[in-house]
């Protein structure tokens, strides 16, 4: 273990406790959440994993009194009376966790955070905590009380390089109030991914290696859960075909439905999709990012290609499947009539719930090294960080027309028109396919509602860092569809 060896530098010594430690375990909100209203209040909040995760790998020898607090249902208690805070990060919830953590280290309070953000950059948080985990947990966190309890808690804990999810609890999902989301039958069995797409955190936080937990301990969690629907978290169901395969076999004879998230490739592969399908697959959320080859090549994700989009929608239908079909805006091919162009593809193909979001080159992922390279990030505001914000200067647009534009394929997708041209198509049931829909149409139309950062949209905004002249280029028709 890379944190392991004793380093007087890099840890505090204290008495050790005696009693149980008063724990609370925070997920803090990120600006898209600060309206608990609208789809967001019950509809799209699904219970996350990673409070209860934690809080099952809390060691019996440590005695602990927890309390796990998700803030986009719930607020903190400024005055909470607690030994230990444990802050899950992600970028944009980065600025609301240094907050909250300055008001607990205000009251001589320990705080330790993890998660993505703190994975990705960790030196960001190194001023605002006690502790930071970087990596997966599984090992360090129970290391961490340990040593906290014994009063010598390091500065850093990082991830076992051997990790394995093994001999594992099962995520201990009564910690959070089950009422308070649309479903708490949440499950995880991988994690990590074999691709490397410049944009994603996955390949830049976690490496190349799929992590899986064995297949019997899935179903014993989906069984322990009396769960009849299923959703997995997991970013790349398929990102092992071999464990995909023995994970739907053992999925089948359960009788359950299930969701979750994969690659464009798995309708490439179609024993894989009809096992999914006949295993209760019957939604799936996937990265199609954009209309452009060139895109998609340029970010590494020339396995996506453009123009079999249709043919996965189709073979999904046939089988049952609906898609949730995700694309971002601002990649460097993308031009203002990129914009009209996948709004009539997603209606046309009858993507059952198209998503549109703008690049955001997270921090620590390859996207965003070259465009701070190229001079191009505006703002190290992490709180703009969050799918919905531009945070660095477009190659072929303005500011304002990516913003904008983006808006607009929301709304055109999700008009009447719109919902009613796709519907036509959809495999899901009618009640869930136009309640989901009507949903994303109250989104579509609210969305400034959700922008609760006060980002200057268009205009006004500079390069962090040296100034470059603005690389924006001759319009170039290339988009394939
Ligand atoms: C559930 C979920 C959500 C939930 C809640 C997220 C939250 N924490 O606030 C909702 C729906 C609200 C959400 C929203 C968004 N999400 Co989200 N989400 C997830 C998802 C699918 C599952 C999380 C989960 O349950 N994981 C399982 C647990 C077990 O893993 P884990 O969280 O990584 O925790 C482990 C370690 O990281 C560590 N750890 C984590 N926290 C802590 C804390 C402490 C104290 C310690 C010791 C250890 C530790 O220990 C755990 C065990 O090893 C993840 C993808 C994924 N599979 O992880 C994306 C993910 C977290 N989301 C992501 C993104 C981008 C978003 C959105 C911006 C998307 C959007 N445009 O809407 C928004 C952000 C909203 C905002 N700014 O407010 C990114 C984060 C990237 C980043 N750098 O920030 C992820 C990683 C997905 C991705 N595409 O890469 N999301
Ligand atoms: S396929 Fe998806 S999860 Fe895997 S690296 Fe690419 S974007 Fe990330």
């Amino acid at each position: 273990m890379k944190g392991e060896m004793m380093d007087p530098q890099n840890s505090s010594v204290t008495p050790s406790r005696e009693g149980p430690i008063r724990i609370a375990l925070i997920s803090p909100k990120g600006p898209l959440y600060r309206h608990r209203g609208g789809i967001f209040r019950k509809s799209l909040r699904y219970m996350p994993l990673t409070l209860p995760t934690l809080a099952s790998l809390i060691p019996s020898d440590v005695p602990v009194e927890l309390t796990c607090i998700d803030e986009g249902i719930g607020d903190v208690d400024p005055d909470l009376a607690v030994d230990l805070v444990g802050l899950t990060v992600i970028t944009g919830t980065a600025r609301r966790s240094y907050e909250l953590a300055a008001g607990f280290r205000a009251r001589g309070i320990t705080v330790v955070m993890g998660g993505p953000h703190i994975t990705l950059i960790p030196e960001d948080a190194r001023q605002h905590a006690d502790s930071i985990v970087v990596g997966y947990a599984e090992q360090t966190w129970p290391q961490l009380l340990r040593d906290f309890r014994d009063g010598r808690l390091r500065s850093r804990y990082d991830q076992d390089p051997g990790l394995q999810l093994v001999n594992l609890p099962l995520p201990d999902r009564s910690v959070l109030p089950r009422k308070r989301f649309l479903t708490s039958h949440v499950f995880e069995a991988t994690r990590g991914c074999v691709h490397s797409c410049e944009f994603c955190v996955v390949p830049s936080a976690w490496g190349l290696k799929p992590y899986q937990k064995p297949v019997e301990d899935v179903v014993r969690d989906i069984r322990s859960q009396g769960a009849r629907r299923a959703l997995f978290v997991d970013l790349n169901l398929i990102a092992d075909k071999e464990y995909a395969r023995r994970l739907f076999e053992a999925l089948a004879p359960l009788g359950i439905q299930w969701f979750g998230l994969a690659t464009t490739l798995l309708c490439d592969d179609l024993p894989l999709l009809d096992l999914a399908a006949r295993s209760g697959c019957r939604g799936l959320l996937m990265g199609l990012e954009s209309i452009s080859s060139r895109n998609l090549r340029n970010s590494a994700k020339g396995f996506n290609r453009p123009e079999k989009f249709a043919q996965v929608v189709e073979r999904l239908h046939e089988r049952g499947i609906s898609l949730q079909g995700c694309f971002v805006f601002g990649l460097d091919d993308d031009t203002p009539e990129t914009f009209d162009r996948t709004a009539e593809f997603a209606v046309e193909a009858g993507i059952d719930l198209p998503r549109f979001a703008i690049v955001t080159p997270f921090p620590g992922t390859a996207l965003y090294s070259r465009l701070e390279s190229e001079g191009r990030i505006l703002t190290r505001n992490w709180e703009l960080y969050d799918g919905q914000h531009v945070v660095f200067q477009p190659r072929r647009m303005t500011i304002g027309e990516l913003q904008s534009g983006t808006e607009r394929v929301w709304k055109k997708v999700y008009s009447w028109t719109g919902i009613a041209r796709r519907l036509r198509k959809t495999a899901a049931p009618w009640p869930l396919a136009v309640t989901t829909n009507l949903g994303y149409r109250y989104y579509a139309h609210h969305l400034h509602k959700f922008y609760t950062c006060d980002a200057p949209f268009a205009g006004g905004m500079r390069p962090v860092g040296p100034a470059v002249e603005k690389p924006v280029e001759a319009v170039s028709e290339t988009s394939d569809v």
